[in-house]
């Protein structure tokens, strides 16, 4: 299959190289002849194509934050096709690119600093193929300007080798609808690829369509600021199927949680790391398995005492209902432990500025808890596991409730 691609290619462009009106015939030639000509031309291993002109590196790496888009400035070929995002995420940007007039212009969406985007070009008919503006081959990228990339295409290769089938800028273009997230903030919106109608929300916990202020069922993307969780729920009150997520998503069509389906979400503030807590103390600990099991840091800092408003603020669900992969909060206060579950029974009142944990077990009837946690007894950055009886100073912290 693929040497009857590299044929295909090699047979077009030997016609193609010998003038270009000749190409506009190759339309008419019934399929059958073409596979004959394209047998009869193939003989052996493809030549290498010939070395492009090329201005420097094809790699498009944004140096600022922002949303960017796609416009094309020319194009000069007999093939059509789309052209799209390859990575990080894949989507289509402009299909049948040659009906396309110029100036077309398509939002490509937000990205962060430091992101590398990376595009394909997907011819169709004679030309057909996948190919990539990294690959020095197919596509010429130059860079005017630290926030504008210019990429022509050959839509064939070897080819004219001069690179303007297709040609399109990148830019950092305006956000299409005024809905910027800041620190702390997500931007949901009704339409894929951050379009339509759309809403910013700071930290906090947003149980039903009227909070979230977007019709039920709409939400088609969403855009995340700095430091922050989204956990998005396909039901009213945290329910159903709920899904945390730490990037933004241009498209939910496809994914886990849907394109159309989210009734209500919370915004949950992280740090980006474990810096905020005393090294070796509880706090650092409950805060680096949270990261385990979420991904992020907990989003907010204070003794663990100060952990379930603190946490709640800052848009987590606090609950007094025990669950594994939780953390425990526990207020200054006597409460009953034991070593192992079938050990004795003893109180500890030691706890002057509360204590946290990361729940690992619940008895069957909910009375008990197993946690891990450090500087038990003063042992700094030392794990010990108890079990402790569920009583009305202890809460729990959920990552995905
Ligand atoms: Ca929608
Ligand atoms: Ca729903």
């Amino acid at each position: 299959m693929k040497s009857l691609t590299a044929a295909a290619v090699h047979t077009h462009t030997a016609i193609r190289t010998a003038g270009r009106s000749s190409v506009s015939l190759l339309g008419v030639i019934p399929t059958a002849l073409m596979l004959v000509g394209m047998s009869m031309v193939w003989a052996g291993p493809l030549a290498a194509p010939a070395a492009a002109a090329t201005t420097g590196s094809n790699t498009i790496v944004l140096p600022s934050s922002g949303w960017e888009k796609v416009t094309i400035t020319g194009h000069d070929s007999d093939c059509s096709g789309t052209m799209g995002l390859e990575s990080p995420t894949s989507q289509v940007l402009l299909s049948d690119y040659h009906s396309l007039p110029i100036g077309t212009s398509k939002t490509v969406g937000s990205f962060g600093a430091g992101t590398e985007l990376l595009f394909y070009l997907e011819p169709t008919g004679i030309c057909g193929g996948h190919e990539l503006s990294s690959d020095p081959s197919w596509a010429q990228v130059s860079n005017p300007s630290s926030t504008e990339w210019v990429i022509g295409w050959e839509d064939l290769n070897p080819g004219t080798g001069d690179f303007n089938d297709l040609v399109v800028v990148v830019d950092l273009g305006a956000l299409p609808t005024g809905c910027t997230p800041g620190d702390g903030q997500v931007a949901v919106f009704k339409n894929a690829h951050y379009g339509g109608m759309c809403v910013v929300r700071g930290a906090g916990s947003y149980s039903s369509p009227t909070a979230t202020g977007l019709p039920d069922n709409s939400i088609s993307s969403f855009w995340l600021g700095a430091n922050v969780r989204l956990l998005a729920c396909q039901d009213s009150g945290f329910r159903g199927l709920c899904r945390g997520y730490v990037a933004s998503n241009s498209n939910l069509a496809g994914t886990v949680i849907g394109n159309d389906q989210i009734s209500s979400f919370r915004v949950q503030k992280t740090l980006p790391s474990d810096s905020s807590w005393e090294p070796g103390n509880c706090t650092q600990y409950a805060a680096d398995q949270m990261h385990k099991y979420t991904g992020v840091y907990p989003g907010w800092s204070g003794d663990a005492k100060q952990w379930k408003s603190n946490a709640a603020a800052a848009g987590w669900k606090v609950s007094g209902t025990p669950a594994v992969n939780t953390i425990i909060v526990l207020q200054p206060g006597t409460y009953t432990f034991k070593d192992s579950w079938s050990s004795g029974q003893y109180n500890v009142t030691d706890f002057p500025s509360g204590h946290v944990g990361w729940v690992q077990a619940v008895s069957g009837s909910g009375t008990w808890v197993k946690f891990s946690d450090w500087n038990w007894a003063d042992q700094l950055g030392v794990v010990n596991t108890h079990w402790v009886v569920v009583s009305g100073g202890i809460s729990f912290i959920y990552p995905n409730g």
